[in-house]
């Protein structure tokens, strides 16, 4: 009785630690050039959600670059988007390039910048992690991480291209 209560509690314990584990391995980082990558991630799909955004945070420690696109094979296209409030009504807006200016810090995150996945071939996993490939104008190109974390639930980022204007 006592030793299967120790063995349960040593689980609880080893199953936290796991936890941690993969909290620390959401701690994407890339880096190319002058360019850091930071907090990439993106959020599970159900089965027939054709769109996701992705996030992340660009950190440029030298002079101005530019992103200018994105690609993944998760999905037929990574375009990039803005998302703004116009009146009561939140528009997404694709942009052909995302400027960062010279030591400057550029936040991807929901209700703002977002990488959007579009054409997604089969649903995002929880626990899992794409890769998707950025396209700097003067960097260059480089892979970065994307885990993918649970969704919500929330639909507050729910990407209906119905309302694209
Ligand atoms: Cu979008």
């Amino acid at each position: 009785m006592f030793v299967s209560k120790k063995i349960k509690f040593i689980s609880v314990i080893a199953s936290i630690l796991l936890l941690f584990s993969a909290v620390k391995v959401d701690a994407q980082e890339a880096k190319i050039g002058k360019i850091k990558i930071e907090g990439a991630y993106t959020r599970s799909t159900v089965a027939g959600q054709k769109s996701a955004a992705g996030f992340m945070k660009l950190i440029d420690q030298g002079s101005s670059d530019q992103l200018i696109g994105a690609s993944s094979t998760i999905a037929e296209d990574v375009q990039l988007h803005t998302m703004s409030m116009e009146g009561d009504v939140m528009r997404m807006r694709q942009v052909n390039n995302i400027d960062l200016p010279a030591n400057s810090q550029i936040e991807f995150k929901p209700g703002g910048l977002h990488l959007m996945f579009v054409g997604i071939k089969s649903p995002l996993v929880a626990g899992s992690e794409i890769k998707v490939k950025l396209k700097f104008a003067k960097a260059g190109e480089v892979d970065v991480n994307f885990p993918v974390t649970a969704s919500s639930g929330q639909t507050s980022m729910s990407h209906d291209h119905m309302k694209m204007k």
